[in-house]
Protein backbone atom coordinates (compact mmCIF):
# COMPACT_ATOMS: atom_id res chain seq x y z
CA UNK A 1 0.00 0.00 0.00
CA UNK A 2 1.65 3.14 -1.15
CA UNK A 3 0.73 6.41 0.80
CA UNK A 4 -1.57 7.79 -1.64
CA UNK A 5 -3.85 4.54 -1.03
CA UNK A 6 -4.07 6.33 2.81
CA UNK A 7 -7.85 6.75 3.19
CA UNK A 8 -6.87 10.50 4.53
CA UNK A 9 -3.80 11.56 5.89
CA UNK A 10 -3.38 13.86 9.33
CA UNK A 11 -0.46 15.71 8.86
CA UNK A 12 1.79 15.18 11.69
CA UNK A 13 3.02 18.30 14.13
CA UNK A 14 4.12 20.05 11.16
CA UNK A 15 1.07 21.03 9.98
CA UNK A 16 -3.00 20.87 11.72
CA UNK A 17 -1.66 20.25 14.88
CA UNK A 18 0.09 23.12 15.54
CA UNK A 19 -3.09 25.46 14.62
CA UNK A 20 -5.29 23.65 17.81
CA UNK A 21 -3.03 23.05 20.49
CA UNK A 22 -4.91 24.26 24.11
CA UNK A 23 -2.79 26.90 24.47
CA UNK A 24 -4.02 28.38 21.16
CA UNK A 25 -7.42 27.92 22.17
CA UNK A 26 -7.21 29.72 25.28
CA UNK A 27 -5.01 32.85 23.86
CA UNK A 28 -7.20 36.05 23.68
CA UNK A 29 -7.59 36.52 19.84
CA UNK A 30 -5.48 40.00 19.99
CA UNK A 31 -2.25 40.26 17.49
CA UNK A 32 0.30 42.94 17.60
CA UNK A 33 0.18 43.77 14.28
CA UNK A 34 3.36 45.71 14.42
CA UNK A 35 5.35 43.04 14.19
CA UNK A 36 9.00 43.05 13.51
CA UNK A 37 8.45 40.54 10.42
CA UNK A 38 9.41 41.60 7.46
CA UNK A 39 7.46 41.86 4.25
CA UNK A 40 9.38 39.56 1.88
CA UNK A 41 7.42 40.58 -1.23
CA UNK A 42 10.25 39.06 -3.72
CA UNK A 43 8.00 36.26 -5.40
CA UNK A 44 4.59 37.26 -4.77
CA UNK A 45 2.54 36.89 -7.92
CA UNK A 46 0.97 40.38 -9.09
CA UNK A 47 -1.80 40.29 -10.63
CA UNK A 48 -0.16 41.10 -14.18
CA UNK A 49 2.43 37.96 -13.38
CA UNK A 50 -0.14 35.54 -12.83
CA UNK A 51 0.67 32.33 -14.89
CA UNK A 52 -1.33 31.97 -17.78
CA UNK A 53 -2.86 28.61 -17.08
CA UNK A 54 -3.80 29.54 -13.64
CA UNK A 55 -7.58 29.50 -13.04
CA UNK A 56 -7.39 33.09 -11.89
CA UNK A 57 -8.69 34.81 -15.12
CA UNK A 58 -12.00 34.73 -15.99
CA UNK A 59 -13.71 33.90 -19.47
CA UNK A 60 -14.34 37.62 -20.14
CA UNK A 61 -10.22 38.21 -19.47
CA UNK A 62 -10.51 40.01 -16.28
CA UNK A 63 -8.99 38.94 -13.20
CA UNK A 64 -11.23 37.49 -10.73
CA UNK A 65 -11.49 38.36 -7.51
CA UNK A 66 -11.11 35.66 -5.38
CA UNK A 67 -12.46 35.68 -1.69
CA UNK A 68 -12.61 33.30 0.96
CA UNK A 69 -15.23 33.11 4.03
CA UNK A 70 -13.94 31.63 7.03
CA UNK A 71 -15.58 31.49 10.59
CA UNK A 72 -17.80 29.36 12.97
CA UNK A 73 -19.95 26.76 12.13
CA UNK A 74 -23.82 28.25 11.50
CA UNK A 75 -23.14 31.32 11.49
CA UNK A 76 -23.86 32.29 7.25
CA UNK A 77 -20.92 31.67 5.55
CA UNK A 78 -22.80 29.68 2.33
CA UNK A 79 -25.96 32.33 3.03
CA UNK A 80 -23.40 35.32 2.65
CA UNK A 81 -21.83 33.48 -0.01
CA UNK A 82 -25.49 33.29 -2.10
CA UNK A 83 -25.69 36.98 -1.51
CA UNK A 84 -22.73 37.48 -2.89
CA UNK A 85 -23.39 35.95 -5.82
CA UNK A 86 -27.04 36.50 -6.41
CA UNK A 87 -27.91 33.07 -6.67
CA UNK A 88 -28.63 29.87 -4.04
CA UNK A 89 -25.52 28.23 -4.87
CA UNK A 90 -24.17 26.87 -1.88
CA UNK A 91 -26.42 24.89 0.38
CA UNK A 92 -28.21 26.34 3.49
CA UNK A 93 -29.74 24.93 6.53
CA UNK A 94 -31.40 25.26 9.68
CA UNK A 95 -29.67 22.13 11.51
CA UNK A 96 -27.14 22.85 14.52
CA UNK A 97 -24.74 20.21 11.97
CA UNK A 98 -22.25 21.06 9.85
CA UNK A 99 -23.74 21.76 6.76
CA UNK A 100 -20.86 22.75 4.15
CA UNK A 101 -18.21 19.97 4.39
CA UNK A 102 -15.65 20.81 2.46
CA UNK A 103 -14.70 23.64 0.57
CA UNK A 104 -16.38 24.89 -2.87
CA UNK A 105 -16.00 27.46 -4.99
CA UNK A 106 -18.59 29.02 -7.05
CA UNK A 107 -18.07 31.88 -9.94
CA UNK A 108 -20.41 34.87 -10.86
CA UNK A 109 -20.24 38.42 -10.76
CA UNK A 110 -20.32 40.95 -8.43
CA UNK A 111 -21.57 43.94 -9.37
CA UNK A 112 -20.57 43.20 -13.07
CA UNK A 113 -17.10 42.36 -11.62
CA UNK A 114 -15.69 38.59 -11.91
CA UNK A 115 -15.67 36.48 -8.47
CA UNK A 116 -14.59 33.43 -7.08
CA UNK A 117 -16.36 32.75 -3.73
CA UNK A 118 -14.53 30.10 -1.92
CA UNK A 119 -17.35 28.76 0.95
CA UNK A 120 -15.89 26.32 3.82
CA UNK A 121 -17.34 23.88 6.29
CA UNK A 122 -17.44 25.80 9.83
CA UNK A 123 -14.88 25.88 12.23
CA UNK A 124 -15.90 25.31 15.91
CA UNK A 125 -13.05 23.69 18.40
CA UNK A 126 -10.29 21.38 18.70
CA UNK A 127 -11.89 18.65 18.35
CA UNK A 128 -10.16 15.53 16.03
CA UNK A 129 -12.75 16.47 13.07
CA UNK A 130 -11.56 20.41 13.07
CA UNK A 131 -8.52 19.15 12.10
CA UNK A 132 -9.97 17.46 8.89
CA UNK A 133 -11.59 20.62 8.11
CA UNK A 134 -8.15 23.10 8.90
CA UNK A 135 -6.78 20.83 6.39
CA UNK A 136 -9.26 20.84 3.90
CA UNK A 137 -9.27 24.45 3.75
CA UNK A 138 -5.54 24.53 3.46
CA UNK A 139 -5.58 22.28 0.83
CA UNK A 140 -8.17 24.34 -0.99
CA UNK A 141 -5.93 27.24 -1.12
CA UNK A 142 -3.73 25.13 -3.40
CA UNK A 143 -6.99 24.09 -5.57
CA UNK A 144 -7.77 27.67 -5.91
CA UNK A 145 -4.29 28.53 -6.31
CA UNK A 146 -3.05 31.46 -6.73
CA UNK A 147 -5.05 32.17 -3.62
CA UNK A 148 -7.75 34.59 -2.21
CA UNK A 149 -7.77 38.22 -2.25
CA UNK A 150 -9.63 38.89 0.03
CA UNK A 151 -10.48 36.68 3.45
CA UNK A 152 -14.17 37.26 4.78
CA UNK A 153 -14.96 36.46 8.04
CA UNK A 154 -18.02 35.83 9.09
CA UNK A 155 -19.56 35.97 12.24
CA UNK A 156 -23.67 37.05 13.44
CA UNK A 157 -23.98 40.41 14.44
CA UNK A 158 -23.37 41.11 18.48
CA UNK A 159 -20.62 40.69 20.77
CA UNK A 160 -18.18 38.05 20.64
CA UNK A 161 -18.60 34.43 22.34
CA UNK A 162 -15.52 32.48 23.64
CA UNK A 163 -16.12 30.07 20.45
CA UNK A 164 -15.87 33.27 18.36
CA UNK A 165 -12.53 34.26 20.03
CA UNK A 166 -11.19 30.66 19.77
CA UNK A 167 -12.34 30.19 16.05
CA UNK A 168 -9.92 33.48 15.14
CA UNK A 169 -6.87 32.26 16.82
CA UNK A 170 -7.50 29.27 14.79
CA UNK A 171 -7.92 31.13 11.31
CA UNK A 172 -4.64 33.58 12.74
CA UNK A 173 -2.83 30.41 13.36
CA UNK A 174 -3.57 28.58 10.03
CA UNK A 175 -2.77 32.00 7.64
CA UNK A 176 -0.36 33.59 9.64
CA UNK A 177 -0.37 36.15 11.95
CA UNK A 178 -1.18 39.04 8.65
CA UNK A 179 -4.09 37.08 8.33
CA UNK A 180 -6.27 40.49 9.16
CA UNK A 181 -4.27 42.73 6.66
CA UNK A 182 -6.74 41.07 3.68
CA UNK A 183 -9.63 40.80 5.77
CA UNK A 184 -12.99 41.84 6.53
CA UNK A 185 -15.12 41.22 9.02
CA UNK A 186 -19.32 40.15 7.84
CA UNK A 187 -22.06 40.58 9.93
CA UNK A 188 -24.70 38.28 9.49
CA UNK A 189 -28.42 38.88 11.21
CA UNK A 190 -27.79 42.56 9.83
CA UNK A 191 -32.29 41.24 10.05
CA UNK A 192 -32.12 41.52 13.76
CA UNK A 193 -30.32 45.02 14.35
CA UNK A 194 -34.10 45.97 13.47
CA UNK A 195 -33.60 50.03 12.22
CA UNK A 196 -30.86 50.34 14.54
CA UNK A 197 -27.20 51.68 12.34
CA UNK A 198 -24.92 49.08 12.61
CA UNK A 199 -22.90 51.81 13.46
CA UNK A 200 -24.56 52.30 16.63
CA UNK A 201 -24.76 48.46 17.39
CA UNK A 202 -21.10 48.74 16.95
CA UNK A 203 -19.98 51.31 18.75
CA UNK A 204 -21.82 50.03 22.08
CA UNK A 205 -20.94 46.55 21.59
CA UNK A 206 -18.05 44.67 23.97
CA UNK A 207 -14.38 46.22 23.48
CA UNK A 208 -13.41 42.84 22.13
CA UNK A 209 -15.59 43.05 18.97
CA UNK A 210 -14.38 46.72 18.64
CA UNK A 211 -10.45 45.76 19.07
CA UNK A 212 -11.58 42.49 16.11
CA UNK A 213 -12.33 45.43 13.77
CA UNK A 214 -9.76 47.40 14.55
CA UNK A 215 -7.20 44.96 13.54
CA UNK A 216 -9.02 43.80 10.02
CA UNK A 217 -7.67 46.34 7.03
CA UNK A 218 -10.69 45.81 5.70
CA UNK A 219 -13.21 46.59 8.06
CA UNK A 220 -16.49 45.41 8.62
CA UNK A 221 -19.87 44.81 7.01
CA UNK A 222 -23.23 43.88 7.45
CA UNK A 223 -25.50 41.82 5.51
CA UNK A 224 -28.75 40.90 6.33
CA UNK A 225 -29.53 37.38 4.00
CA UNK A 226 -32.80 37.29 4.07
CA UNK A 227 -32.94 40.15 1.97
CA UNK A 228 -30.65 38.80 -1.23
CA UNK A 229 -32.31 41.31 -3.30
CA UNK A 230 -31.08 44.15 -0.94
CA UNK A 231 -27.78 45.28 -3.50
CA UNK A 232 -27.36 48.03 -1.13
CA UNK A 233 -25.36 45.53 0.98
CA UNK A 234 -23.42 44.70 -2.24
CA UNK A 235 -22.35 47.89 -3.03
CA UNK A 236 -20.79 48.29 0.57
CA UNK A 237 -18.61 45.29 0.19
CA UNK A 238 -17.54 45.86 -3.12
CA UNK A 239 -16.23 49.47 -2.27
CA UNK A 240 -14.82 47.15 1.49
CA UNK A 241 -13.16 44.79 -0.97
CA UNK A 242 -11.61 47.57 -3.57
CA UNK A 243 -10.15 49.82 -1.07
CA UNK A 244 -8.74 46.62 0.54
CA UNK A 245 -7.16 45.38 -2.47
CA UNK A 246 -6.06 49.08 -3.31
CA UNK A 247 -4.17 48.52 0.16
CA UNK A 248 -2.46 45.64 -0.63
CA UNK A 249 -1.62 46.53 -4.35
CA UNK A 250 -4.08 44.33 -5.34
CA UNK A 251 -2.17 40.65 -4.80
CA UNK A 252 -3.54 37.88 -3.28
CA UNK A 253 -2.49 36.79 0.10
CA UNK A 254 1.22 35.34 -0.40
CA UNK A 255 2.83 32.29 0.64
CA UNK A 256 5.61 34.36 2.59
CA UNK A 257 2.28 35.13 5.20
CA UNK A 258 1.88 31.16 5.87
CA UNK A 259 3.46 30.09 9.09
CA UNK A 260 6.76 28.52 8.27
CA UNK A 261 5.62 24.81 7.99
CA UNK A 262 2.75 25.76 5.81
CA UNK A 263 4.55 27.90 3.31
CA UNK A 264 6.77 24.99 2.49
CA UNK A 265 4.46 22.38 2.10
CA UNK A 266 2.83 24.64 -0.31
CA UNK A 267 6.18 25.57 -1.84
CA UNK A 268 6.41 21.80 -2.40
CA UNK A 269 2.61 21.44 -3.73
CA UNK A 270 3.29 24.54 -6.06
CA UNK A 271 6.76 22.79 -7.69
CA UNK A 272 4.52 19.65 -7.79
CA UNK A 273 1.76 21.16 -9.68
CA UNK A 274 4.00 22.95 -11.93
CA UNK A 275 5.88 19.18 -12.77
CA UNK A 276 2.86 17.66 -13.33
CA UNK A 277 1.21 20.13 -15.47
CA UNK A 278 1.18 18.45 -18.82
CA UNK A 279 -0.25 15.30 -17.06
CA UNK A 280 -2.88 17.01 -15.94
CA UNK A 281 -3.89 19.41 -18.65
CA UNK A 282 -4.58 16.20 -20.60
CA UNK A 283 -6.65 14.62 -17.78
CA UNK A 284 -8.63 18.14 -18.47
CA UNK A 285 -9.13 18.00 -22.05
CA UNK A 286 -10.44 14.00 -21.69
CA UNK A 287 -13.03 15.23 -19.00
CA UNK A 288 -13.77 17.86 -21.38
CA UNK A 289 -14.28 15.51 -24.39
CA UNK A 290 -16.67 13.45 -22.01
CA UNK A 291 -18.97 15.69 -20.30
CA UNK A 292 -20.43 19.24 -20.97
CA UNK A 293 -22.60 21.98 -19.18
CA UNK A 294 -22.86 21.80 -15.35
CA UNK A 295 -21.64 18.14 -15.54
CA UNK A 296 -18.05 19.26 -16.78
CA UNK A 297 -17.82 21.78 -14.17
CA UNK A 298 -18.68 19.05 -11.37
CA UNK A 299 -16.02 16.47 -13.22
CA UNK A 300 -13.33 19.07 -13.09
CA UNK A 301 -13.99 19.97 -10.15
CA UNK A 302 -13.54 16.34 -8.98
CA UNK A 303 -10.71 15.76 -11.00
CA UNK A 304 -9.04 19.43 -9.32
CA UNK A 305 -9.99 18.08 -5.72
CA UNK A 306 -7.99 14.95 -6.45
CA UNK A 307 -5.26 16.20 -7.89
CA UNK A 308 -4.64 18.57 -5.39
CA UNK A 309 -5.12 15.99 -2.61
CA UNK A 310 -2.46 13.95 -4.31
CA UNK A 311 -0.29 16.93 -4.44
CA UNK A 312 -0.61 17.76 -1.01
CA UNK A 313 0.07 14.62 0.20
CA UNK A 314 3.33 14.34 -1.83
CA UNK A 315 4.16 17.93 -0.42
CA UNK A 316 3.66 16.72 3.38
CA UNK A 317 5.33 13.89 2.74
CA UNK A 318 8.67 14.98 1.09
CA UNK A 319 11.01 12.10 1.80
CA UNK A 320 9.13 9.35 0.53
CA UNK A 321 8.98 10.82 -2.90
CA UNK A 322 12.19 12.50 -3.70
CA UNK A 323 12.73 10.28 -6.85
CA UNK A 324 9.13 10.77 -8.57
CA UNK A 325 10.32 11.53 -12.16
CA UNK A 326 8.82 14.69 -14.05
CA UNK A 327 5.40 14.56 -15.24
CA UNK A 328 4.91 10.99 -13.84
CA UNK A 329 1.33 10.60 -13.62
CA UNK A 330 -0.08 10.14 -9.99
CA UNK A 331 -1.77 7.04 -9.31
CA UNK A 332 -5.35 8.10 -7.78
CA UNK A 333 -6.23 10.59 -10.80
CA UNK A 334 -4.60 9.15 -13.34
CA UNK A 335 -7.77 6.54 -13.49
CA UNK A 336 -10.08 9.55 -13.07
CA UNK A 337 -13.06 10.45 -13.30
N1 LIG B 1 -32.07 35.93 10.18
C1 LIG B 1 -30.97 35.63 9.49
N2 LIG B 1 -30.59 34.34 9.38
C2 LIG B 1 -29.45 34.07 8.67
C3 LIG B 1 -28.68 35.09 8.06
N3 LIG B 1 -27.62 34.50 7.45
C4 LIG B 1 -27.75 33.17 7.66
N4 LIG B 1 -28.85 32.91 8.38
C5 LIG B 1 -29.34 31.58 8.79
O1 LIG B 1 -28.32 30.93 9.54
C6 LIG B 1 -28.40 29.51 9.34
C7 LIG B 1 -27.02 28.98 8.95
O2 LIG B 1 -26.65 29.53 7.71
P1 LIG B 1 -25.51 28.90 6.78
O3 LIG B 1 -25.29 29.85 5.67
O4 LIG B 1 -25.81 27.48 6.43
O5 LIG B 1 -24.27 28.92 7.80
P2 LIG B 1 -22.82 28.33 7.55
O6 LIG B 1 -21.88 29.21 8.29
O7 LIG B 1 -22.56 28.16 6.10
O8 LIG B 1 -22.94 26.91 8.25
P3 LIG B 1 -21.90 25.68 8.18
O9 LIG B 1 -21.62 25.42 6.73
O10 LIG B 1 -22.63 24.57 8.85
O11 LIG B 1 -20.68 26.12 8.94
C8 LIG B 1 -29.46 29.30 8.26
O12 LIG B 1 -30.65 28.95 8.88
C9 LIG B 1 -29.58 30.65 7.60
O13 LIG B 1 -30.85 30.88 7.05
C10 LIG B 1 -29.12 36.47 8.20
O14 LIG B 1 -28.51 37.42 7.74
N5 LIG B 1 -30.27 36.65 8.95
MG1 LIG C 1 -22.02 26.47 5.05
Amino acid sequence: MTPLDKPWFLPTSETTQDYLTEDTASKNCTVDLDDDETDKQSDIYTSEEEPEQSRGVSAAGMDEWRIMLLGRRGVGKSSSGNTILGQQVFPVNKTLSRVTQVCDRREGTLDRRPVAVIDTPGLKNSSGDEKKVIRDILKSLSFYKPGPHVFLVVLPIGNLTKDDIQVHRIIENMFGKRVWRYTILLFTNGDTLEGIAPSDAISSADKELRDLIRKCTGGFVVFDNKDMANRTQMTLLKEKIVNLMAINGNKWYPREYYPWSEKKIRERHEKHMEERSEDIAEKERQVERLYSGDELEDKKRELWRMVDEELRLLAENPPRFKNLRKNEPVQRYVNAP
